[in-house]
């Protein structure tokens, strides 16, 4: 076992060993990616013992713990994580030079897992930093997708999916146990037997796959600490091979191999409007089978009680598609450990808790009766039981009123029967809660009303929060120092002693400072950009930033809109374009593959992008920049980098947003509607921080209620309709005005998301935001009264919360 970290010597000598003995290259002949593994092996074997010891101690305690079940975890790179976490960077950066190596090129070639699609996925790895940071005993469980996230390119504006190989190379962080292995079933059907004068049900499957252990490493922040992150791989079970042999039929083993490794073959890109598909249950129910069972077999002492689950572990159902985790816990527990139904469920409902990420009722998952039947046969009954009895007990709560019944039964009728994921998680969950303030109030008191009436006090919030270590430390290294002169070190474990930058902020010193730090992040992202995309950021132009998943509630539009109306201004001259603020508009944004606006509206910004970059009248004045695939590895460069954040979802639409708080905590001022976390935001930084502009929610009711209709708003707006009219010409599509028809015609007669209602608004805080930014020294103090009061969205808070308001999971030091 290596010895602690001490000294550059030692690293050399550990790395050199790597090199040699597990990739079998000296280091003479040795490549970049034999080097980057070789590192990796390195801080790894670093972390090794102390990893074997907190598995050990999570047995050996039996104390209470977290096992977080999410489809999602979208990592980013670990390398510099976990330097970081074991205090290695610059010893291993010594070491690296002594080798005649520079680290940064290694840092280069890890290919970043992206094993989610956006906000939800990198919330459970931010959580399960922190989880590992406050000495939490959790496990994360999830699927080891062979293929991520797809990696976004632009053809003629407009984006073209790759797959993402990030296991071309192998991956030096995963610790593969296929002795481990569970074996999952599905299909086929149930009988009843007698199990000595007991009526039971047994399920016989028609085929079963193996769930194989992906163990990875999760450090927490120099404590000591490693915790366990758990991802499942589906292989084909020996059942394969012996049909090769017994049959003789070769193709079709070859067949059923595949299809079991399917399982796990690739993450689905949509995340929002589930589309029902087989394999995506499956995925559910393949890993949620595999995660319960894991903690079962080998978390539990021998001869654990099983009546006392809820004393050792909580499951937090991150979203609903691990529910069917559920049923699959009652059937472990009534069909294989023999426990009554009753006792079963008491258990049960204890032992799991769910978060809702969403309020649009298009998102929220159903799988359709005959899918779940034929699937997961067993599943299904025990869904229609825990059904039955829960209608028994609302009828003898509510009385027989049919309506409220069929509104809150698990199963729906229409269009056909079909399970209301959420509804069986609200009725499991020992807790449910939003993930922002109004989110979660608007969940209890407009999604889910008769639940709330029904389990009182089991609606509950935990605000969302981000990893500091991540999007501060590692992501802003300058600020990181900059913070820590002023308020000492202990800001990365304990947020709120941002709070000590308040009077910093007075300091014309610090002010320079601060904004010294700001101009080298946009030179880091010039130098990022140019050599990844080949585009320029200037230094003197405001950096505004729009970056997430693109989905018309977001309301990238809304931005689009913005541009289009400030380069009119200028073209048409009636706005002197000395007079306009330089603004580099950046964008990182992917379409689900198969959502047809959402292409359509990144075509629509990239081909304003390459207009305005190329129209001489605007130049340095105005700047589109839209680097392709936006991921965690992009968000580190250019969030630190940004001056303003655009949070502008239609009110009530966006749950919470994570986006907004790393940029809030980053030094960027936001422009953003009263929506998710930004009212959290705004609350905290105060109203001179923060932009606010557009419709309350409820205003947005209100307006549908009086009757929306956006051709109106345009006909009497002349700024907006010399706007659209502009997109409308084909001047931004060779003159094709069919191009973006669908977009304009969209906005003129549909506009779900209210974007022309809230044009005015939008352009009206805009000028003020180019008004606030020519007081570079006023900005430059708001900026810093962002970072000091944001404290609070580090996911330690979030942690805590859920401790004390869900899991009851105290850390165990
Ligand atoms: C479900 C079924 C089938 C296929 C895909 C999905 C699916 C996958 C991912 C549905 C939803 C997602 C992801 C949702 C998501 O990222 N939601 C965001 O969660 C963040 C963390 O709480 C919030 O900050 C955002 O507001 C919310 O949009």
């Amino acid at each position: 076992m290596p010895s602690p970290p001490s000294s550059v010597d030692g690293f050399v000598r550990e790395f050199l060993l790597n090199l040699n003995f597990d990739r079998g290259v000296a280091l003479s002949a040795s490549n970049v990616n034999d080097r980057y593994f070789a590192l990796a092996y390195t801080v790894r074997d670093y972390l090794m013992a102390r990893w074997l010891e907190d598995q050990r101690r999570q047995k050996a305690t039996q104390a209470k713990g977290v096992c977080y079940l999410s489809a999602e975890y979208l990592l980013g790179r670990q390398l510099d994580n976990n330097l970081l976490a074991s205090r290695l960077t610059d010893i291993a950066t010594e070491a690296m030079e002594a080798c005649g190596i520079d680290i940064e090129d290694l840092r280069a070639q890890e290919i970043e897992p992206g094993l989610g699609n956006g906000g939800l996925g990198r919330l459970a790895a931010c959580f399960i930093d922190s989880l590992a940071t406050m000495s939490v005993p959790s496990i994360g469980y999830g699927i080891r997708y062979e293929y991520g996230i797809f990696r976004q390119t632009f053809v003629d504006g407009q984006q073209v999916e790759q797959p993402d190989t990030w296991l071309e190379l192998g991956s030096p962080w995963e610790f593969p146990h296929p002795e481990s292995a569970q074996t999952i079933a599905f299909g086929g059907h149930t009988e009843t037997y007698d199990d000595e004068g007991v009526e039971r049900v047994r399920w016989v499957p028609a085929w079963n796959v193996k769930a194989v252990p992906y163990n990875y490493m999760v450090p927490g922040y120099h404590n000591g600490r490693v915790n366990t992150l758990r991802l499942w791989r589906a292989v084909a079970t020996n059942a394969f091979d012996l049909r090769i042999f017994n049959s003789g039929d070769y193709e079709e083993a070859v067949r059923a191999q595949t299809f079991a490794e399917n399982i796990s073959k690739v993450l689905y890109p949509e995340d929002s409007t589930p589309q029902g598909k087989e394999l995506r249950l499956q995925q559910q129910y393949f890993f949620s089978a595999a995660s319960i069972a894991d903690f079962l077999d080998n978390m539990l002492s021998e001869d654990y009680d099983l009546h006392a689950l809820p004393d050792r572990v909580i499951f937090q159902l991150n979203d609903t598609h691990p529910v069917i985790a559920v049923p699959e816990l009652m059937r472990v527990l009534v069909d294989e450990k023999k426990l009554e139904w009753d006792a079963a469920w008491t258990i049960t409902r204890q032992c799991f808790a769910y978060t809702c990420h969403t309020l649009m009722p298009e998102a929220l998952e159903v799988w359709s009766v005959d899918l779940i039947e034929r699937l997961l046969p067993r599943h299904m009954q025990i869904i229609y039981r825990i059904n039955e009895e829960f209608l028994g007990e609302v009828r003898e709560t509510f009385g027989d009123d049919e309506m409220r019944i069929r509104n809150m039964s698990i199963i729906g009728e229409h269009p056909s029967r079909s399970v209301r994921m959420a509804y069986l998680a609200t009725v499991a969950g020992a807790k449910v809660n939003g993930v922002a303030e109004l989110q979660s109030e608007l969940l209890r008191t407009k999604v889910l009303p008769d639940f709330d009436e029904f389990y009182p006090g089991k609606f509950t919030n935990v605000t969302n929060g981000v990893t500091p270590r991540r999007f501060i430390r590692l992501a802003n290294p300058s600020l990181a120092d900059l913070i820590s002169e002023a308020v000492g070190a202990g800001w990365t474990v304990d947020l709120e002693r941002l709070r000590g930058l308040e009077p910093f902020a007075e300091d014309p010193e610090f002010r320079a400072q601060f904004a010294a730090v700001k101009a080298g992040n946009k030179r880091a992202l010039d130098k990022v950009l140019f050599q990844r995309d080949g585009f320029r950021v200037d230094d003197t132009h405001m950096l505004d930033v729009m970056v997430k998943r693109l989905h018309e509630y977001k309301r990238q539009l809304l931005k689009v809109l913005h541009i289009v109306t400030e380069y009119e201004g200028i073209v048409s001259g009636r706005v002197e374009a000395s007079a306009v603020q330089p603004r580099t508009f950046i964008f990182g944004a992917k379409a689900a593959p198969g959502y047809a606006m959402a292409k359509r509206i990144i075509h629509l910004i990239n081909a304003v992008g390459s207009v305005v970059n190329n129209d001489p009248r605007v130049e340095g004045r105005l700047k589109v920049l839209f680097p392709p695939n936006y991921n965690v590895t992009l968000a580190e460069r250019v969030i630190p980098a940004a001056d303003l954040s655009e949070q502008i979802s239609l009110a009530g639409k966006e749950a919470s947003g994570t986006g907004n708080m790393k940029f809030a905590l980053n030094g960027a001022l936001t422009i953003g509607t009263d929506d998710g976390a930004n009212v959290e935001i705004r609350e905290l930084v105060g109203d001179d921080n923060f932009f606010l502009f557009g419709m309350s929610e409820p205003e947005v009711e209100a307006l549908w209620a009086k009757g929306y209709r956006p051709a109106d708003v345009y006909q009497s707006d002349e700024t907006l309709r010399r706007t659209i009219d502009l997109i409308a010409s084909g001047t931004f599509s060779d003159g094709d005005r069919s191009v973006f028809e669908p977009i304009v015609s969209n906005l003129l007669y549909e506009d779900r998301f209210m974007v022309l209602a809230d044009y005015a608004s939008y352009i009206a805080e805009q000028k003020k935001v180019d008004a606030a930014y020519q007081d570079q020294d006023a900005w430059t103090r708001s900026a810093i009264l962002n970072v000091a009061r944001t404290g609070f969205f580090s996911s330690d808070r979030s942690m805590r919360d859920y401790i004390d308001r869900i899991w009851h999971t105290p850390p165990v030091y």
